[in-house]
């Protein structure tokens, strides 16, 4: 969520406003120790002990930061066109940030998960949600590079997502708003919310080669907000939680009318019961949708898009055993699953504890049909019968949970700004720290595996003020690292971010580094316009459309002259980097493009599309300094009126072109 703004809406939400205004902690300083700097520090030359992929809110990209060194290694386009990359500029890349609704170029992208198997990250990709126009991607962790996004339909609004099962058999996603489901029935007036508007929970199953992601199922449930999810783990696999807000199906000023009730819920999926389902025929066939599924193709270096139709939807409110809901306290954030997969803890932002559920409980209510009445008709389990018990006065605000892996938990308090660590089974509150300020997600390494490495915890925080040097109205957020091997947890590190961090997650290192790609291998370069070598390299006019096959290698362009181009043609600059050399990227840029330029990785083949708009003789040059010779990496286009007799010709360092 986004809670930098601070509204007041007057005597009516007062208390609300109150709640969520954070405050400063007590004693705020620099509150570092002595050897807190020693801790931190990863000598020049040497590598980090952690990956760490941070979601870029509003910047709808991903980076990836070292740990414990907070050194920013990179910024991964996701959902949002990015010019240090070429994303969304290339031709190839373009493809990548269609939806239905045409070319989106950027959206919000809060939470990240590192796919797993058998419950442990298994370094092969990372899932990220883009919260406005709902989509999930998939990153390659070969190439740190976004290789698919597919669509949403049916979903207001992609937060509750993505979130993944032990073995990654689904990515999961849970509407934020509900609303009419797509089609012809949703032209609705707003306020027939509780007759007219569902919610929907889509599974996309994940293709244990190649990742390949498809929406196997969507369940729709009763009008509410989902917020965010879990899946279950060890002995609660094969169940998904999703926490709710606004079980009081209000349409207008949320703040106030999303917070009467006293308890919301959290939504308890049995999946391997959908899965039933719908083997069974369950499921209701919905057709004349409409939904964007974009892969990345890395033979070919090229994005297709795909626009899918169908979707399977199981209904929760006719198939029993399917779903439950579990009361919580009040308006819950954060449901979060401890390691042994047992406990389920709630993060209700308006309450004063913590609930903690316990799986064995719950699936005992379930037996005894300890249930309270009915939602939506999904039965409600009676909030004593599924509570193991409840953190008494942990601090204000809490939002989201993670685990140490030694039966504790550390829970992050927006309004009190802290971080608490608290035990799971007797639920006493053992130690505490400030944020600086208002911290949103929190990060234990492998924090919501079986086995998480219990050595730091990160603080993303949603305030900065003074923690840096000011930088006008807008600052970095912040980051703070905390060493937890011991007892206390200690603040070690501030590290400012890109965009607005929500979750993160991090990995070991040797998990990812081993499998980094280096270069593309020319021989396995696939793309249709591909240079194999400067022997190979020519423009050829096809109508008005000119197609350069154009090589780049240290230092300079195969072809760099080039006529015979005139105004109303679309020029092609197919460029291929054939140096095969471990981060030798080459730029390629021409005057006036309206659309930007490309970065070519070694092997690799990318299109910059040019309309030239004048006559004239227009530089092209490389963009990356890629030798002593860099400047020199550069060459001419000429341009001459429609018409003209000027011919096609090109040729490199030489004035007697080839093509005449
Ligand atoms: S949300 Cu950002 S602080 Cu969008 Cu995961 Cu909780
Ligand atoms: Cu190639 Cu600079």
């Amino acid at each position: 969520m986004r809670v930098k703004q601070y509204l007041m809406w007057g005597v009516a939400a007062a208390t609300t406003a109150l709640l969520f205004n954070a405050c400063k902690p007590k004693g705020a300083g620099n509150a570092v120790s002595g050897n807190a700097a020693e801790k931190a520090y990863v000598q020049p030359g040497q590598h980090d002990e952690f990956y760490n992929f941070v979601s870029g809110g509003f910047s709808g990209q991903l980076s990836v930061y070292g740990l414990p060194s907070g050194r920013l290694l990179r910024v991964i386009p996701v959902f949002s066109l990015d010019p240090e990359k070429g994303w969304g500029f290339s031709e190839e890349t373009k493809p990548m940030l269609e939806t239905s609704h045409g070319s989106v170029p950027w959206d919000d992208l809060h939470h990240v998960q590192l796919s797993k198997t058998d419950g442990e990250y298994d370094g092969k990709w990372v899932f990220a949600n883009a919260n406005n126009t709902p989509r999930i991607a998939r990153v390659d962790l070969k190439t740190f590079r976004t290789a698919e996004i597919l669509e949403l339909p049916n979903s207001g609004g992609n937060h509750s997502s993505p979130f993944i099962t032990e073995n990654t058999e689904y990515v999961v996603a849970g509407t934020r708003f509900s609303v009419p489901l797509d089609g012809s029935k949703s032209d609705v007036p707003i306020n027939t919310y509780k007759e007219n508007f569902k919610g929907t929970l889509s599974f996309v199953s994940v293709n244990k080669d190649n990742g390949e992601m498809n929406i196997a199922f969507q369940i729709e449930t009763p009008g509410v907000n989902f917020d965010l999810s879990r899946a279950g783990k060890g002995v609660s696999h094969g169940w998904f939680f999703f926490s709710t807000y606004n079980t009081e199906q209000a349409n207008t000023l949320l703040e106030v009318n999303a917070s009467k009730n006293d308890k919301d819920f959290i939504l308890a999926v049995n999946w391997k019961k959908a899965e039933e389902y719908l083997k069974a025929g369950k499921g209701r066939k919905m057709t004349n949708l409409k939904y964007a599924h974009n892969v990345y193709d890395e033979a070919s270096h090229t994005a297709k898009t795909t626009i899918k139709n169908e979707v399977i939807v199981l209904n929760s409110a006719e198939l029993e055993g399917l779903c439950y809901f579990i009361p919580c306290p009040k308006s819950p954030h954060g449901v979060d699953v401890d390691p042994t997969g047992e406990y389920i803890v709630g993060s209700g932002k308006l309450a004063a504890l913590i609930p903690v559920f316990s799986f064995a409980k719950m699936q005992k209510a379930i037996q005894d049909k300890a249930f309270e009445g009915k939602f939506g008709n999904i039965p409600v389990i009676k909030y004593e019968a599924a509570l193991h018990g409840e953190v008494e006065k942990p601090g204000l605000g809490p939002l989201h949970t993670e685990f140490d892996g030694k039966g504790n938990a550390i829970t992050s308090f927006f309004v009190s700004s802290e971080l608490v660590k608290w035990n799971i089974k007797d639920l006493k509150v053992l130690d505490r720290v400030p944020t600086y300020y208002s911290v949103g997600h929190l990060m234990i390494p492998g924090g919501d595996t079986k086995s998480p490495d219990a050595k730091y915890v990160i603080a993303y925080n949603k305030i900065t003020k003074d923690r840096f040097l000011p930088t006008g109205p807008e600052l970095a957020h912040s980051a703070q690292l905390y060493d937890i091997s011991g007892d206390k947890m200690q603040l070690i590190l501030d590290f400012p971010t890109i965009g607005e961090p929500h979750y993160a997650q991090a990995v070991r290192a040797e998990k990812v580094k081993p499998n980094s790609l280096q270069i593309y291998k020319l021989e396995e370069n696939k793309h249709p316009y591909f240079t194999k070598g400067e022997s190979e390299a020519r423009v050829e006019r096809k109508g008005n459309k000119v197609h350069v096959y154009i090589t780049s290698i240290r230092s300079h362009f195969t072809p760099d002259n080039i006529e015979g181009v005139q105004l109303g043609d679309e020029v092609y600059f197919h460029v291929t980097n054939i140096e095969q050399d471990w981060d030798m990227p080459h730029g390629f840029a021409v005057k006036g493009a309206d659309n930007g330029e490309l970065l070519v990785m070694p092997g690799e083949t990318q299109t910059l599309k040019w309309v030239p708009d004048r006559v004239g003789i227009f530089p092209i040059y490389c963009t990356d300094f890629c030798s002593a010779l860099h400047q020199e990496m550069s060459g001419y286009v000429r341009v001459s009126p429609k018409g003209s007799n000027v011919p096609i010709s090109f040729s490199t360092g030489t004035n007697q072109p080839k093509g005449n």
